[in-house]
């Protein structure tokens, strides 16, 4: 898959506020807060269950109740439409947690 244009991805980006954009790095971050660590694992384990399904994974970490996500398409070097797929499903497992399911 190609990357994402840099006008392109302004235009993606655009639609995800929540996220920032590393254009030296190709790569999009988010920080998720939660309640405690049994939501922010529930979280990581919706999503861990998407990236397998989509052969495309996070770089993440975890500290308690934050979990922090890097997306980049490491085929491509930078930044393309599976990133931005995934990190909507990271904002909808997020807004899931927020809910409670
Ligand atoms: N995840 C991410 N974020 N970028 C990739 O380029 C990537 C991946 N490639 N998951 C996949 C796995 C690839 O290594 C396998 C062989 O399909």
């Amino acid at each position: 898959m190609d990357r994402l244009t840099p006008q392109r991805a302004r235009e993606l980006l655009a639609t995800l506020p929540d996220w920032s954009f590393d254009e030296a790095r190709g790569a999009i971050s988010r920080r998720f807060v939660f309640a405690d660590f049994a939501q922010a694992f529930a979280f990581m384990t919706e999503v861990a269950l998407a990236a397998e399904k989509r052969d495309h994974h996070p770089e993440w970490s975890n500290v308690y109740n934050r979990v922090e996500v890097v997306l980049t398409t490491h085929d491509a070097g930078g930044l393309t439409e599976k990133d931005v797929d995934l990190a909507r499903v990271c904002d909808g497992a997020y807004h899931a947690a927020k809910r409670g399911h």
